[in-house]
């Protein structure tokens, strides 16, 4: 009989950091689905294999769960009582999530004004502790990294070494349906901790043979935010995509260690064509992902036309959120779609329908 799914660390527990007594933290995340793209290869008239890991379906609706499952499973072991995190929103709302589920405290500093709405709505249902500053996410994370110097109170944002253990596990899962790694893997980049996991990941199942290949690594950056590009960091990143809004990367070696490894590259896109690709995902996919992970297909997109990624490859795109986080953006993507209003009578639908056809 198939077991009950109870959640990535179960289901990956011989290579990750638990014993038999650890009491494991899960919402029963992971697993996501891996979609092959039907419309959009057809479109742009290549033959390209192209999947989409849609992690906007985990518990808290982004990929940062698999490492907080991780993270507050291995804070609470160590008897922490408290969590603390800087975030561009999903961070916050996950480790709000998992410290709800453990029992204990958690604090997020978030940028003022430049979370998306539905972040801000999670974490605060969640019963995290918000503290909103006047300054972006790296200022935040230069503070987090300060206070729990002289404060009880453990750090899950990804320089907690267990979030990147949690967050390979989505390589495992692509190989285990696949069978084999794409040849290219291609993520949005900020703060760099999922390109790094993911290459652990691939990695570490190239080493056991479990899989012969390991992907290029692709990582695409918002224009106004694209320190991997500019061979720097960066000081007042901006861009529409808030997720990404990161101008200094804490996995900085780790991701140009992933891109060099790998035969990668790192790129990046303006904000029209990363709102461009996801329209066009929502629209000739059903697909719905926030801003910033839609900047993965904008730059597979690119290079497959451009020939940098040749025909005949299968390509892994990682959405890293879920549409819904972000309903102002969606809104104004849309704003010349607005619904209409007409007398609740069956001519007047009849007309509506007419209308459109
Ligand atoms: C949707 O929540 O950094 O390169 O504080 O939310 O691993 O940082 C979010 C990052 C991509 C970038 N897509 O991943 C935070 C935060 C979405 C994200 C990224 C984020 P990393």
């Amino acid at each position: 009989m198939q077991k009950h799914y109870t959640g990535l660390i179960e289901r990956y527990r011989d290579r990750l950091p638990v014993s038999k007594s650890t009491r494991i933290i899960s919402l029963c995340e992971g697993n996501t689905p891996l979609i092959q793209l039907q419309n959009i290869p057809r479109m742009i008239g290549k033959d390209v294999d192209i999947y989409v890991k849609f992690e906007g379906l985990n518990p808290t609706g982004s990929f940062k769960d698999r490492g907080m499952t991780m993270a507050v499973t291995k804070a609470v072991e160590a008897g922490s009582q408290a969590i603390i995190c800087a975030s561009t929103g999903n961070t916050s709302a996950s480790a709000a999530a998992y410290a709800a589920r453990a029992g204990i405290k958690a604090f997020v500093l978030i940028p003022e004004g430049k979370i998306a709405l539905g972040k801000l709505a999670q974490t605060l249902m969640y019963n995290a502790t918000i503290i909103q500053i006047n300054g972006n996410f790296d200022q935040g994370m230069e503070l987090v990294k300060e206070v729990a110097n002289h404060a009880p109170v453990s750090i899950v944002n990804s320089i907690n070494p267990f979030r990147l253990e949690g967050q390979k596990t989505a390589a495992f899962e692509i190989v285990d349906e696949l069978g084999f790694a794409p040849d290219y893997h291609c993520l949005p980049v900020g703060n760099a901790g999922n390109i790094s996991a993911y290459w652990k990941g691939y990695k570490e199942y190239a080493t056991e043979r479990v899989c012969s290949n390991r992907p290029v690594m692709c990582g695409y950056q918002a224009a106004g935010a694209a320190p991997f590009v500019a061979g720097h960091k960066i000081d007042n990143p901006e861009t529409v995509a808030t997720a990404i809004r990161i101008g200094n990367p804490q996995s900085w070696d780790f991701a140009i260690a992933a891109q060099q490894e790998s035969g990668g590259w790192f790129d990046k896109f303006s904000d029209e064509k990363i709102l461009a690709a996801q329209k066009m995902l929502s629209q000739f996919e059903g697909i719905f992902c926030e801003p910033a992970s839609a900047t993965s297909l904008a730059g597979a997109l690119h290079d497959i036309a451009s020939g940098k990624i040749p025909e005949g490859s299968k390509i892994v795109c990682t959405l890293t959120g879920n549409g819904i986080k972000d309903p102002e953006i969606a809104m104004q993507q849309c704003a010349d779609a607005k619904p209409v209003t007409i007398e609740a009578d069956l001519d007047a639908v009849k007309r509506a329908i007419l209308d459109c056809l």
